[in-house]
């Protein structure tokens, strides 16, 4: 078997987001299961909403400017934490370093693996690895070796290597009165998503406040729980807890901002747990027996303009809302109460302006893959869907049941003022069904399965983040 046939047949029961060129083309041939995009970024970014769902993403493109489309998308998912597993075409071996046609060594931010020979147990591995890390991988393959004859098929079985008992010692042995567990998206380990949405069953047996990280939330339901902390979340409970135990969260600045970092992180304990399955996860929450006697009081935003109000009634029309960068990101982010995991996904650490179309899409082809039947609603300001606006036509050919608003504010947040084409007739032009919306209550016309939404709204100012 060569290379290219047995990689095809590894990626078998997974989607592998495409766009083929001379130097992949033996392999793009040979998937049963691409989905053709309009561009590698699109490819990238759909991989990683898949990843979101399915705990890990595909993508496959060609050499050289493949590969640099890609960089926006992985160094999303670097940034992110998303398990992005690129494969990429390359020159044949005696042209490499040598200034071929499309031969180019480009720094990307993922884990570069170059295939020199045709192991593919290997390859397996580094699927495995990309699956376990939360990290992109880049897997480089030169045209000749993707058809030489496989070397090796045999890999190792990876885990999490958890210690349960001690890390459970070191939670039920903390002294201190006001406690705040603090989960991240480290938790979700690798479980699946149906495993991940009985998450909240098992958290709210805890007699702990629990707080989240952006991508954690939902984990415990927002509405009677503490839920997002940070710098668009809650900072008072940060600072009158006494330890704050950590399961999962990277810590970065969205949560622990830079003014209260260094008091914050005095306080922290960090919990090396990361679940192989939900038995696994079980098991660790219902021996936690340390109690908390921290009271907060939770505070909710009210949407105060239209832009705010308007978005305060679309994100009713969607099971699982991705956004992409801008004000709307801010106003969803403020105005959604998750009450299940992964029901906002957005670029949260890299901030991404073209995230929200094509990740969209990967959750949409994820749900349908996992057979379920969740609304996906992509909500996108009227700078950022120009980004990757070509990828409509991915929703064309699949008639992908997804729903997009546009917010229209004429704006790029307060960047500056911009002119915009008719976005009805663009979306049209992809054979979708679009709708101008002006008024707060036409809102419902977004109740339809698939649909383009354009939404009317006045500018409106954003409320401070917390620092
Ligand atoms: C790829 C990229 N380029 C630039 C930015 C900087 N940026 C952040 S938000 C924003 C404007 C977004 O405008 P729009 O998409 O219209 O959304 P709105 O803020 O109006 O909701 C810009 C330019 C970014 N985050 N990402």
């Amino acid at each position: 078997m060569r290379f290219y046939e047995g990689i095809a047949e590894f990626l078998e029961d997974y989607r592998v987001f495409s766009y083929p060129g001379e130097q992949i083309s033996k392999l793009y041939y040979e998937l049963d299961n691409k989905v053709l995009v309009r561009d590698e970024r699109g490819a990238g970014f759909m991989a990683e909403g898949y990843g979101r769902i399915n705990n890990i993403g595909v993508c496959l493109v060609t050499a050289g400017p493949g590969i640099s489309n890609l960089s926006t998308p992985l160094a999303n998912a670097y940034k992110d934490n998303s398990s992005v597993f690129a494969i990429s075409g390359r020159v044949h071996k005696k042209y490499i370093g040598k200034n071929y046609f499309q031969e180019l060594d480009i720094n990307i931010n993922a884990k570069k693996i170059f295939f020199e020979n045709p192991n593919l147990g290997i390859f397996k591995e580094y699927f495995k690895r990309c699956l376990l890390e939360k990290k992109p991988y880049l897997i480089n393959i030169p045209t000749d070796v993707l058809e030489e004859n496989i070397l090796n098929d045999t890999c190792n079985n990876f885990k999490y290597n958890n210690n349960i008992e001690r890390e459970l010692n070191k939670i039920n042995n903390i002294r201190d009165k006001n406690v705040l567990l603090l989960i991240g998206q480290g938790v979700f380990g690798s479980l699946t998503y149906r495993e991940i949405l009985d998450i909240p069953k098992i958290l709210n047996k805890i007699n702990l406040p629990i707080a989240t990280t952006y991508p954690a939330r939902g984990v415990i339901d927002e509405e009677t729980n503490i839920g997002l902390v940070g710098r668009r979340g809650d900072i008072r409970v940060l600072l009158s807890a006494d330890k704050i135990i950590n399961i999962g969260s990277s810590l970065s600045y969205n949560t622990y901002p830079e003014t209260l970092r260094e008091k914050l992180l005095s306080k922290t304990v960090n919990i090396n747990f990361t679940p192989n399955n939900i038995k696994e996860l079980k098991y660790f929450f219902k021996n936690i027996t340390l109690e908390s006697s921290l009271t907060y009081k939770k505070r909710f935003f009210s949407p105060k303009g239209d832009y705010s109000k308007k978005i305060n009634e679309i994100i009713k029309y969607g099971d699982i809302i991705v956004t992409d960068a801008g004000k709307h990101t801010v106003f969803t982010s403020l105005l959604k109460i998750c009450k299940k995991p992964k029901s906002l996904i957005s670029s949260h650490s890299f901030g991404c302006m073209g995230f929200g179309l094509p990740v969209g899409i990967g959750v949409k082809f994820a749900l349908i893959d996992n057979k379920i039947k969740e609304d996906v609603l992509v909500i996108s300001g009227d700078g950022g869907i120009l980004m990757n606006i070509e990828e409509l036509e991915v929703i064309s050919d699949y008639n992908l049941p997804i729903k997009i608003a546009v917010m229209k504010n004429n704006k790029l947040a307060n960047f500056c003022k911009i002119n915009n084409p008719d976005f009805i007739k663009i979306a049209e032009g992809f054979g979708l069904d679009a709708v101008y919306i002006k008024d707060i209550d036409e809102v419902n016309e977004l109740n339809k399965k698939q649909i383009f939404a354009v939404v009317e709204v006045e500018d409106e100012e954003l409320p401070k983040p917390n620092r």
